[in-house]
């Protein structure tokens, strides 16, 4: 590849870890360095499918849990095409979540593998680095109470936690454990570090594809 290309940067973490802030702050300070850079979220909930599982979320639709698992999915496919195009053409993008969501919510329900989870993913663009924002569920707990939406409860957020400890031993990732229980500026100074450390490292590699 002879034209630089941008670094896909993934937020991830239990609600309330303070992902939507330092995407936000991230996203600020790349642009303040003269980075091209853009900010995504998942579940897109803009879109057909975004709103289905919008509705699913607020509780104002049931969906059967096999199928919700696959319409998250599906919203990251239906925006791959445009997430593709933009680290081609040289835009790093933050995003806020993305399959370890999917795979560590459905797989904290009963009766769903890790396996089962991952399939429908397997070949999204890869991340370049994914930045694990790490919080117990008692400081959690004292940052206020849970939305009223699905999944909102301390039992499963305690489970899903759980569940995102698998990816820390993929050697196939590059996975960094945030402690954000840190200050908002100390855990964005950190994360700020490793992003440009990785938006220089991948610059000219191609696209890896996730879980492939
Ligand atoms: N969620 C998010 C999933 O269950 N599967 C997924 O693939 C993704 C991306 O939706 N509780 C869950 C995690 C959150 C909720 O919340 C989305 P928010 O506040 O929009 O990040």
């Amino acid at each position: 590849m002879s034209h630089r290309r941008g670094a896909l940067i993934v937020l991830e973490g239990v609600d309330r870890a303070g992902k939507t802030t330092q995407c936000k702050k991230l996203v600020q300070a790349l642009r303040k360095s003269g980075r091209p850079v853009e900010m995504l979220r998942f579940p897109d909930r803009t879109t057909k499918i975004g709103q289905l599982i919008s509705a699913y979320l607020e509780k104002n639709y049931n969906l059967e849990d096999h199928a919700v698992h696959l319409l998250f999915s599906a919203n990251r496919w239906e925006l791959e095409p445009l997430l593709r195009q933009k680290l081609e053409q040289g835009v790093s993008l933050v995003v806020d979540r993305y399959a370890f969501s999917g795979v560590a919510f459905t797989s904290a329900k009963p009766g769903f593998s890790l396996e089962w989870c991952m399939n429908p993913d397997v070949g999204l663009p890869k991340p370049d680095l994914v930045l694990y924002l790490q919080l117990s569920p008692e400081v959690a707990a004292q940052r206020g109470e849970f939305g009223a939406e699905r999944y909102e409860t301390s039992d499963f957020q305690r489970t899903v936690l759980q569940r995102y400890q698998h990816f820390k031993k993929d050697p196939s990732l590059n996975w960094q454990v945030i402690d954000a229980a840190k200050s908002i500026e100390d855990v964005h100074t950190e994360i700020k570090t490793h992003s440009e450390m990785a938006i220089e490292a991948v610059q000219y590699q191609p696209i890896a594809e996730l879980w492939k």
